[in-house]
């Protein structure tokens, strides 16, 4: 018997299963098994499958990728999250407070995988009571780098529109520390859903409600992908290129240094901490790439 072999797109895994958009009738989802050599598929593939005698339907191929987002998990080892990114939103809020150094993680991430970031600050009704200086700064930073940056309100609907015309035919993952507001930012795009939101802890931590990453399609094109929060997100074995890479704003003066695999930390004649001096690249940014340089050479 010649079986018909159908695309699709995976919208969740759960172990063996998948649970796969069909290319050609999107609206109703296909369960399909996964035999072990396809334990590498995550939400987000693009995969064949086929419906087999029984009326079960089970995965053929993984087709090529276009990139994928990891996470240090057990022991170190990385661990997929989801596949074929177009742009991270990487989601904030005033309480649970910001780790900037974990935005900048984010946006060396997107660099890497060729993919656009987005920084939203969620929570605006909570900015008087827990925004700092340096918060407002380090977004203010962002936007002169070139990167969206704006407020957002998961209550009012603050920021949604401008959040969704930027989503438009694109694959978005919502990435971020737990309790930041994520599914609830989902839940305004997504009307019909009724993802699951948590609570957040008096100290203000999220209780890590999203578990799995899942592929929700959009009206109006595109895919948003919401994704677990992270207590912490480190950026495993990666190069020093890769590193200064993600600091957008040092790349117009990489060229004026006079070591061409300087790392603009100790070198004379470097253009980089030029440009910082001269308050060309904001130092904030540049201690957080120093920060992160040490932690490179000196993995613990
Ligand atoms: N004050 C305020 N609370 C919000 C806002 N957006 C979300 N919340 C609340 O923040 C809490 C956590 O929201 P979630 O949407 O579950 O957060 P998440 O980022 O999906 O968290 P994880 O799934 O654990 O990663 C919930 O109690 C929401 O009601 C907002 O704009 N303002
Ligand atoms: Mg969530
Ligand atoms: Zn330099």
């Amino acid at each position: 018997m010649i079986h018909k072999i159908s695309t699709g797109r995976v919208i969740i895994r759960f172990g063996a299963e998948l649970l796969v958009e069909d290319t050609e009738n999107p609206s109703t989802p296909v369960r399909c098994t996964a035999k072990r050599k396809f334990d590498t598929i995550v939400c987000g593939d693009s995969i064949t499958w086929h419906h087999n005698e029984h009326g079960n339907a089970s995965v053929d191929d993984l087709l090529p990728r276009k990139n994928a987002l990891t996470r240090p998990g057990y022991r170190g080892r990385p661990r997929t999250i989801a596949a074929n990114i177009d742009q991270l939103v990487i989601v904030n809020s005033w309480l649970p407070e910001t780790s900037w150094d974990l935005v900048d993680r984010y946006l060396i991430t997107a660099e890497q995988l060729d993919a656009k970031a987005i920084v939203v600050m969620n929570k605006s009704d909570l900015a008087d009571e827990h925004a700092t200086d340096e918060d407002w700064r380090a977004m203010e930073t962002y936007r002169e780098i070139g990167y969206d940056v704006f407020e957002m309100n998961a209550l009012t609907g603050e920021g949604v529109q401008q959040l969704q015309d930027l989503m438009d035919n694109k694959t978005s993952i919502f990435s971020g520390r737990s309790g930041v507001g994520k599914s609830s930012i989902a839940n305004i795009i997504l009307p019909d859903l009724d993802i699951a939101v948590g609570v957040i802890s008096n100290a203000g931590e999220g209780k890590h409600t999203t578990t799995t990453a899942t592929l929700h399609k959009l009206s109006s094109g595109g895919y948003l992908i919401d994704s677990p929060g992270v207590r912490d997100y480190a950026l495993g074995d990666i190069s020093l290129e890769d590193l200064s890479g993600g600091y957008i704003e040092f790349a117009p003066y990489k060229d004026g240094c006079r070591f061409n695999n300087c790392t603009h930390d100790h070198e004379p004649k470097c253009a980089v901490r030029a440009a910082v001096e001269n308050k060309e690249i904001s130092n904030e940014r540049y201690q957080r790439y120093i920060h992160a340089l040490k932690a490179l050479e000196n993995p613990k």
